[in-house]
């Protein structure tokens, strides 16, 4: 299997995270690309390359060009600013009251940001970019019928960005952008299988027919991004029925998962999509320390091996997963799942 890499994923590196006003270190590192990239070269049958650069990536077709520059001018600003002291530039207000607008520098962090999880790094803006450019890349591939199962091994992930703001260690949604290529050619499915809801990928695509947008995920009462991943988000105006939350309560293990994986499924077959496009989180693991599933490491290959019974063309984009002894063996499994 071809496995499309992020060329500059460690451009963005935090240190730390605010996590309710404590500083603790970050769990979105550059170790956990290393990690899965080192049990893919010892697994063997992966072929890992790196896309070509691309001066096209089609970052506006799923977020707001003042998004984009904004990511843009505030790296490079932090680059300037920040010698010598943190890096990290963290939002402090987010809009509120009746004048939800500003031009100052530090209020739009929270303009373009909606939580503490995100912060900006001088290499922030190219560590994304690179991902999107990755997920392109694997798209066109799909798309001129090369590949039929592609992977893409990238971080910071993307499904919690939305059109508008990063979040949840998310910058650009990178399947978003490879979902918004693919759907001229034909209807894309989008199976989000992070522990944790893709709320940005269902905020781009709630008021599309023609991609629908699935998600199995621990329970948003007790789990991030809490505001949103109930079963009553549905989608709104075109796109109403094209969107799925399949929350699962927390500490479920295989039983409950495999419920909800086959529900994912046949909602897929309902589609009948041309395209299919997995958001590959692994932290639904058991020993995942911030997931708080129970998944054991042989499972992640049973639900490979579901998705291989759909036999779609696929794209497969990794989003999350913590546990730096686990994830990569997490990922070999799912993707011998699919791919057997
Ligand atoms: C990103 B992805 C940890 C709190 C974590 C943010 C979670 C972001 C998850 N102390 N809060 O894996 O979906
Ligand atoms: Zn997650």
């Amino acid at each position: 299997m071809r496995v499309i890499l992020n060329p500059w994923q460690a451009d963005h590196a935090p240190t730390m995270e605010l996590d309710g006003g404590d500083i603790i270190p970050a769990y979105e590192t550059p170790s956990r690309f290393t990690a899965i990239r080192k049990a893919l070269e010892a697994a063997g049958g992966f072929t890992l390359e790196e896309p070509p650069p691309s001066p096209d990536v089609p970052l506006t077709a799923v977020h707001h060009a003042d998004y984009v520059a904004f990511l843009r001018q505030a790296c490079s600003q932090a680059q300037h600013n920040r010698r010598g002291s943190s890096p990290h530039l963290w939002p402090s207000v987010f809009p509120f009251g009746p004048n939800p607008q500003t031009h100052n520098a530090k209020a739009l962090r929270g303009r373009y940001c909606y939580d503490t999880y995100t912060p900006l790094l001088p290499g922030t803006f190219a560590a994304a970019l690179g991902g999107a450019t990755a997920a392109s890349y694997a798209a066109k591939l799909l798309a001129s019928g090369r590949e039929t199962c592609v992977y893409v091994l990238t971080r910071p992930p993307g499904h919690h960005a939305e059109a508008d703001r990063c979040g949840g260690y998310c910058y650009f949604n990178n399947v978003a952008v490879a979902a918004a290529m693919l759907a001229p050619l034909g209807p894309v499915a989008i199976v989000d299988l992070d522990v944790h809801h893709g709320n940005g990928t269902q905020h781009i695509f709630y008021d599309r027919a023609d991609v629908l947008t699935v998600s199995v995920h621990g329970d948003p009462h007790d789990l991030y991004p809490f505001f949103s991943g109930y079963p009553d988000e549905t989608g709104t105006g075109a796109g109403i029925g094209t969107n799925l939350n399949l929350p699962l309560p927390l500490g479920s293990g295989v039983p409950k998962y495999r419920v909800a994986l086959t529900q994912a499924i046949e909602a897929v077959v309902r589609f009948q999509p041309t395209f299919l496009i997995v958001a590959l989180g692994v932290d639904a693991h058991e020993a995942d320390p911030i997931g708080g599933m129970t998944l054991p490491t042989p499972f992640f290959e049973e639900i490979g091996t579901q998705f291989r019974q759909l036999q779609q063309p696929t794209l497969i984009v990794q989003e999350g997963g913590y546990n730096l002894d686990v994830v990569g063996d997490c990922v070999v499994n799912f993707l011998k799942g699919i791919a057997s």
